[in-house]
């Protein structure tokens, strides 16, 4: 754990969030400023900064999609749904611990319209 790290923190239950679902090795909320009926965040309970640390884990990056499919299917998406890894400046992230998006419940349309 990281104790800057704010969602090292909701890992740890030190800040309060909506979870969904949670495995030994990872944890899914809801989104505190939601883009979808569904916005949930699926990450890993182990610090990695982004996805690209995360590929260096496979066995996390596994569980992490694992549980973002689960949470498609706790949420009803199974007419379809995103999964968003913001990654760096250019990519939009703004919290260094990595986090899937999982987004859905509404039609999204092409990714980049
Ligand atoms: P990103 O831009 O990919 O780093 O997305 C970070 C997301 O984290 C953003 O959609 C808002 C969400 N977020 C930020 N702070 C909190 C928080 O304290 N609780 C929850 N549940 N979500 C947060």
């Amino acid at each position: 754990m990281e104790n800057s790290c704010l969602f090292c923190r909701i890992v740890a239950g030190e800040i309060p969030a909506t979870v969904v679902h949670r495995t030994a090795t990872t944890v899914a909320f809801r989104d505190i400023d939601p883009k979808a009926p569904t916005h949930v965040l699926v990450i890993p309970v182990a610090h990695h900064a982004n996805v690209i640390e995360l590929a260096a884990d496979p066995a996390a990056a596994a569980d992490v999609l694992a549980t973002a499919a689960k949470v498609a299917e706790l949420e009803g998406l199974a007419d379809g749904f995103r999964v968003i890894f913001n990654t760096g400046e250019h990519g939009g992230q703004e919290v260094f611990h990595v986090h899937a998006h999982v987004v859905g419940g509404v039609p999204l349309g092409p990714m980049l319209a």
